[in-house]
């Protein structure tokens, strides 16, 4: 029988994934139309280090999920106007919901409808009364287990970062909050140039190679809070927050010194690569500015760098 790897640590582990939210709290809905129960499982989490927000109101349920997107739900089974069952088949109507993780509060001892329950949404049930040292222990590692998942979900199998759709989402959020605070950020587009030669000299998986240390060389040159993803096949984007495109441009410029002094090793021949790069910026002056407008702007400016000769970057 093999033996686990010594460490138990699922953030060390989380750590392969970009862009997933491992420095922030892990977030936890409580439903319960019971106030002093609420508060009182609300504080033990608190108390253990958790962001908690508090719904005895069940109607209002989705509408904390969305506002709070919370790693966890903990829901009271039994609760006036509406069954805990039926709005757990309410949440898993929608997919983006499907993999939340919902823990029903109950004294229910009837087997059958335990089951029931775990059918129709609910992921494990917590025996009322609470033994709240415990609770906050079965959450926390129901949570982060739940977050790792969805950071493997949401990320690109090759890379590590986030995905198209991913990147995406994450833009639109981002230019929302530029509107709302008058921020300033920049998005880059990358383009590995000439990138169907690695293939067709050294190989596919010379080429997947040249993909991830490239992925790696972002990672490692840009800020913690930068957003990157794989957009496409050989093509990267950067979302540098706080950063005006021309400071935006000496970041991407800098990657690319380093990455194309880095040579790959094939069988008979050592090589270089290197990237060419479109950025467009928005500051708050601009906030009205849409997700695909700033899109196209980058890919002109990424564009008109190949037609320039590659391996540059255009504002
Ligand atoms: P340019 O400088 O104009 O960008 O030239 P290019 O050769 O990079 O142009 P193009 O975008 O047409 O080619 C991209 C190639 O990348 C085509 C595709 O076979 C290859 N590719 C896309 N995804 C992957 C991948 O995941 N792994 C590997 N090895 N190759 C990929
Ligand atoms: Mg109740
Ligand atoms: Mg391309
Ligand atoms: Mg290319």
């Amino acid at each position: 029988v093999p033996k686990p790897l010594e460490t138990n640590e699922l953030a060390d582990w989380l750590d392969q994934f970009a862009n997933h939210r491992r420095d922030a709290l892990l977030s936890i809905l409580v439903v319960d139309d019971d106030t002093v129960l609420a508060e009182a499982y609300a504080m033990a989490l608190r108390q253990a280090g958790m962001e908690v927000t508090v719904v005895t109101e069940p109607s209002r349920t989705l509408e904390a999920i969305a506002s709070a997107a919370p790693d966890l739900v903990l829901m009271d089974l039994q609760m006036p106007g509406i069954d805990g069952i039926e709005l757990a088949q309410i949440i898993r109507q929608a997919r983006r919901h499907l993999s939340l993780p919902l823990l029903f509060l109950s004294a229910e001892q009837d087997a059958a409808r335990q089951i029931q329950a775990r059918r129709l949404g609910g992921d494990d049930f917590i025996a009322k009364p609470v033994d709240l040292s415990r609770l906050a222990t079965v959450v926390r590692l129901r949570a982060e287990r739940a977050r790792a998942l969805r950071a493997i979900m949401e990320s690109d199998s090759l890379t590590g970062l986030l995905n198209h759709g991913r990147f995406k989402e994450r833009l639109a959020l981002e230019l929302e909050r530029c509107r709302r605070d008058g921020g300033t950020m920049s998005l880059a587009l990358l383009d590995i140039d000439h990138f169907k030669q690695v293939n067709d000299r050294y190989g596919h998986l010379m080429g997947d190679r040249v993909i991830r240390s490239l992925a790696r060389a972002l990672q490692k040159r840009l800020r913690r809070t930068d957003v990157i993803g794989r957009y496409g096949g050989e093509e990267f984007a950067v979302l540098l927050l706080g950063t005006q495109a021309e400071a935006a441009r000496a970041a991407i410029d800098q990657v690319r010194d380093r990455f194309t002094a880095l040579p790959f090793e094939a069988e008979h021949a050592s090589f270089t690569v290197s990237f060419s790069a479109g950025i467009a910026g928005v500051t708050g002056g601009q906030s009205e500015i849409e997700a695909e407008t700033l899109i196209q702007a980058a890919d002109a400016a990424l564009y008109a760098a190949k037609h320039a000769g590659r391996g540059r970057t255009f504002l």
